[in-house]
């Protein structure tokens, strides 16, 4: 039973829907009846590439009929807060907004950054709740204030699919980015590997610890390269800081992932979720060498949306 897929709460047990994802990928149109006559609705509030196409693509597999739609500059300045006087910039209420899509969709998909300014706001999701409370319909997360889990079912998938090791070492390498990004992306990639048997180390800047209840049993260390010892999965991304929440960094510490640290694992492949800066997360030799699957990592992202869409009508 999947009613919404927000967070790993939703998933029942990673593996089997691990498993699930590599059915699709083995017979992609098995389920082509599935979704006759019902709609899938994708609602950005931020950019994507990956996200909207594994996502409608997945839909398109199961027999859906889709409708993207850019909130940003296309649809009405949403407001989000309660009881507020409606005299300035913002035109629509996210009450109505995301109960009329609800009328003309039966599965929604969102993707909704953070503020990365409010914390408390931020962590409360209240945007990726209030679609789930006034649209009536599923909600699938693509990316919200503090998760992205398609990203990371499709990233256990891609780790399950390389890995030599029936327990490999994976480890989670914050890198160096010029701007302040969500946490989302690294907050669910860890609150997802705490739900398998790995060896799981992440590795970040002091003041760069994610959120307790996301780190959870991982093994955390302010030291890039003792952590790189052994590693089977190097696993790349920026993130802002939770604890100074929004700041991000600037120590003077390089924590691009190059061939110097790359030779300290065992072999390991380099993973990211894209986009990626070049040159500053990760380096031209590593991200074009062999040991790079963020192209097939990428692609597992069809395999993991199609998975989870295709639980929902199920279930519904
Ligand atoms: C987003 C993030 O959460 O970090 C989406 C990742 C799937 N990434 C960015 O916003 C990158 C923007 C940049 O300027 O590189």
């Amino acid at each position: 039973m999947m009613k919404h897929f927000l967070s790993v709460k939703d998933a029942g047990d990673v593996i089997s829907l691990v498993n699930e994802a590599r059915e699709c990928k083995a017979d992609p149109y098995v389920n082509s009846e599935l979704g006759k006559n019902k709609t899938m609705g994708l609602i950005f509030m931020n950019p994507s590439l990956r996200t909207r196409l594994s996502t409608q693509k997945a839909a398109i597999n199961l027999g859906m009929d889709v409708m993207v739609m850019n909130f940003t500059g296309e649809g009405w300045a949403l407001e989000t807060n309660e009881g507020v006087v409606m005299n300035g910039d913002k035109a629509e209420h996210i009450k109505e907004a995301a109960a009329v899509v609800g009328e003309y969709c039966d599965v929604i998909g969102l993707r909704s950054f953070p503020s990365l300014v409010d914390r408390e706001r931020d962590y409360s999701e209240n945007i990726l709740n209030a679609f789930v409370r006034y649209s009536d319909k599923p909600v699938v997360n693509m990316e919200s204030a503090t998760r992205h889990p398609l990203q990371s079912l499709a990233d256990i998938l891609t780790i399950e699919e390389f890995k030599t090791a029936k327990r490999p070492k994976v480890v989670l390498t914050w890198a160096n980015h010029p701007r302040a990004l969500p946490q989302s992306v690294p907050n669910s990639f860890a609150e997802w590997i705490n739900q398998t048997d790995y060896d799981f180390v992440i590795a970040n800047p002091e003041g760069f610890d994610l959120a307790p209840e996301f780190a959870g049993k991982a093994k955390i260390t302010h030291r890039q390269e003792e952590a790189f010892e052994g590693a089977d999965f190097i696993y790349a991304k920026n993130w802002s800081s939770y604890h100074h929440y929004g700041e991000r960094y600037y120590g003077k510490e390089n924590w691009m992932v190059d061939q110097e640290k790359m030779k300290l694992t065992n072999n390991a492949r380099f993973m990211h979720c894209l986009p990626v800066r070049r040159n500053v997360i990760v380096s031209d030799d590593v991200i074009d060498s062999e040991h790079s699957i963020i192209i097939q990592e990428a692609g597992n992202r069809l395999w993991a949306a199609q998975a989870v869409i295709k639980e929902i009508l199920v279930s519904k």
